[in-house]
Formats: structure tokens, sequence, C-alpha cells
């Protein structure tokens, strides 16, 4: 009599542990960072851009207008151009992005063209939002 209760218990346990982990991986797909590519980026998620470098400058980059921006810097980005810093209405940001996993996180953006370069002023780039 005992132990059924405990092996129900157990099984309530594993029901409420399960719904959990279940729920939580549910509503991962649909709130968290849902990354997209630019323009296939939906309504509300964070679009991830990847920066390469073109010469002694950053390729143009092109995004979406009203979306968080995710960006990264793949391997052709060197040296002093892995830090990037980028400057919205007085508001500066930027980062070192050392490897690829390194991201720099922007803020949603009014369409627009606008000059990023990196920390040392050296090399240029242009996102495009669009
Ligand atoms: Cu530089």
């Amino acid at each position: 009599m005992k132990n059924s209760m405990i092996l129900m218990g157990i099984g309530v346990m594993i029901i409420l542990v399960g719904g959990f982990v279940f729920v939580n991986a549910g509503s991962k797909g649909v709130t968290g960072n849902v990354i997209n590519e630019g323009e296939n980026a939906l309504d509300g998620q964070t679009q991830k851009v990847v920066l390469s470098q073109d010469g002694f400058n950053y390729e143009d980059v092109e995004v979406k207008a009203g979306q968080p921006i995710s960006l990264s810097a793949d391997s052709s980005v060197r040296g002093c151009l892995r830090s990037v810093v980028f400057n919205f209405d007085g508001k500066k940001y930027s980062k070192y992005l050392q490897s690829e996993s390194d991201v720099l996180e922007l803020p949603a953006l009014k369409k627009g063209s606008y000059t990023f370069s990196c920390t040392m002023g050296m090399g240029f780039g242009k996102l495009n939002v669009k």
C-alpha cells in the first residue's frame, strides 16, 4: 500500500517535471532568440547579421527596420576590425568580437543607412536598414 503511494508520487513528479521541460522548450521556440537571416526575419524577432571584411573595410550589410539586431563577425574579419563601434543617436554600441560566437546586440533601427567603423576609425562599413 505504502509502496504504491510512493510510486504514484514519483509518477506525478515525473509528469510535472516532464511537463515543465516540455513547456519550457515550447516557449523557447516562440519567445526566445529565434534568429533568422536579414530579410526572412519575422516581426519581433532578432535578426542575425554576420560581418565580413572587404579589403580594409567591412562589406555592407542589410537588415530590416524595427527589429533588434544580433551582430557577429566571420573569420574574414581580421585585426582591429574585429572591434566594431556603432553610433545611433549619440549612443555608442561597441564590442570586440574576438571569436565568431561573440555577439554585439544592437537595437531595432529606423530605415536608413548607418555608417560604422572599427574602434580605431580605420575600417568602415555600412549598415543599410530597409
Ligand atoms: Cu581599426
